[in-house]
C-alpha cells in the first residue's frame, strides 16, 4: 500500500501566533507530502513496497539505501515532530516526564537551555530530540534525515524539527527563538509523556 499524508492533529491555524499557519501548510503540504510521493516512488515493485514505515526505515538503513532512508525517515520524523506540538502547550511538564527531566538535566529551565544550545550548534539541516536511553533521557541532534528510530536502545519522546523549511517563514535565522517558543507554547508533554511510558 502507498504511504499517504497523515492529517494534522490540529487545524493549520491552532499553533498561531507560535507557528504560523503558513509555514504549517508549507511543511506539512508541500514538504511531508514529498517524502512521501518520493518514498512510494522508491519501493514500488521492489522488495520495500510490502513494509510497514518503521521496518521500511530500518532495512533502508541496514541496505545502506540513502536515497530511501533519507525520504522514508522523513516521513516518520515529520509525522513525530506534529505529534510533539499542541495547541497551548509548553510549559513545565508533569508526570513522569518531569521527574525524569529534574533527574537527568537538573530543573526545567537548565534542560531547556540545554536544549536550545544544542539546537544551535546543529550544523545545516536536522533535528534535536529528547530521547530515553537506557533509562535515562538525553538530548541528541541528528543529521538530515538522522533519527532514533534505528538508534539501539534509543526511544525517542519529543522533537524539534531544526531544518530551515521548519521556522524561516516565523523566525528567519533565529533558530533558538524558535526552540524557545517551542518549548513555552507548544511542547506536548502528554506526548512524550506516552512515549516514555510506551
Ligand atoms: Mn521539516
Amino acid at each position: 500500500m502507498p504511504f499517504e499524508l497523515p492529517a494534522l492533529p490540529y487545524s493549520a491555524e491552532a499553533l498561531e501566533p507560535h507557528y504560523s499557519a503558513k509555514t504549517l501548510s508549507f511543511h506539512h503540504g508541500k514538504h511531508h507530502l514529498a517524502y512521501i510521493n518520493k518514498t512510494n516512488e522508491l519501493i514500488a515493485g521492489t522488495k520495500y513496497a510490502e513494509l510497514g514505515l518503521e521496518d521500511l526505515i530500518r532495512a533502508a538503513k541496514t541496505d545502506g539505501n540513502a536515497g530511501l532512508f533519507n525520504q522514508s525517515a522523513q516521513i516518520w520524523n515529520h509525522t513525530f515532530f506534529w505529534n510533539s506540538m499542541t495547541p497551548k502547550g509548553g510549559g513545565a511538564p508533569t508526570g513522569e516526564i518531569a521527574t525524569a527531566i529534574d533527574a537527568a538535566f537538573g530543573s526545567y529551565a537548565d534542560f531547556v537551555a540545554k536544549f536550545k544550545a544544542q539546537a544551535a550548534a546543529n550544523f545545516g539541516s536536522g533535528w534535536t530530540w529528547l530521547v530515553a536511553k537506557d533509562g535515562k533521557l538525553e538530548i541528541v541532534n541528528t543529521s538530515g534525515a538522522g533519527t532514533p528510530l534505528t538508534e539501539a536502545g534509543q526511544k525517542a519522546l519529543l522533537t524539534v524539527d531544526v531544518w530551515e523549511h521548519a521556522y524561516y517563514l516565523d523566525y528567519q535565522n533565529r533558530r533558538p527563538d524558535f526552540v524557545q517558543a517551542f518549548f513555552d507554547h507548544l511542547a506536548n508533554w502528554s506526548f512524550a509523556n506516552a512515549n516514555l511510558k510506551g
